[in-house]
């Protein structure tokens, strides 16, 4: 039976796969891409949050979405009864959304940039909070204006597991296992690739709490 830093050292390599894995012809999970970064990025999450609060949001087809949404940079993604759409302003508040942080905005772009992006300029950051059980099904990202830039994608908190599918909704999704710290990107040939989340299983990740939450950096305008 192997002993107790054994232990350690197989459980570290079960939640925290290190390196660059690539999932698509232009797409990476970049394993603990944005660890270096939670110090700075949380308190510039929270002030966003205090600004325009999470809140569950309504599809077109009137279900409401298990993960509850926010928005920073000059557009936000929102939806309700008369479709889905990218909103210079927040419906809760008719204010602008929060600005984007500084370091959320150099993590996306240096991300993208380790995944062959270069010139990100992201004007919106979709921000996702998943409790137990939430998830977010299979969908494309198609309100962005153009789709010449990548999606950077980062995620912190309780683990998740990433559908990544391909252009039609029927093609069989590659199933990722995703961890505090990292950054999944897509784009190129993979933009409009189908992708989504799986129900959030019950857990306490010890510095975000019983949740997962995350952050989607576009190009949308
Ligand atoms: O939570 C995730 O990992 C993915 C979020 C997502 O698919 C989206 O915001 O479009």
């Amino acid at each position: 039976m192997p002993g107790p830093t054994a232990d350690l050292f197989a459980d570290d390599a079960l939640q925290q796969p290190a390196g660059r894995e690539q999932i698509g012809e232009e797409s990476y999970v970049l394993r603990g891409f944005a660890l270096p970064w939670i110090d700075r990025m949380l308190p510039e999450l929270r002030q966003v949050l205090a600004q325009s609060p999470f809140r569950q949001m309504v599809t077109p087809g009137g279900f409401t979405m298990s993960a509850a949404l926010s928005s920073c940079g000059e557009l936000g993604w929102t939806t309700d009864a008369s479709g889905y759409r990218y909103s210079p302003t927040d419906p809760h508040s008719q204010q602008p959304w929060p600005a984007m942080p500084n370091d959320l905005r150099r993590l996306a772009i240096l991300a993208a940039a380790d995944a062959g992006f270069i010139d990100f300029e992201p004007d919106a950051c979709l921000i996702n909070r998943y409790v137990p059980g939430a998830k977010m099904s299979l969908h494309q990202d198609k309100n962005e204006r153009r789709y010449s830039a990548p999606v950077v994608s980062v995620s912190l908190g309780l683990p998740a597991i990433f559908l990544f599918g391909g252009h039609t909704r029927s093609d069989r999704p590659k199933k990722v296992s995703l961890f505090h710290g990292d950054v999944v990107v897509w784009g190129g040939v993979d933009r409009l690739r189908f992708h989504g989340v799986l129900p959030i299983q019950a857990g306490q990740h010890p510095i975000m709490g019983p949740q997962r939450i995350n952050l989607t950096f576009r190009t949308a305008g």
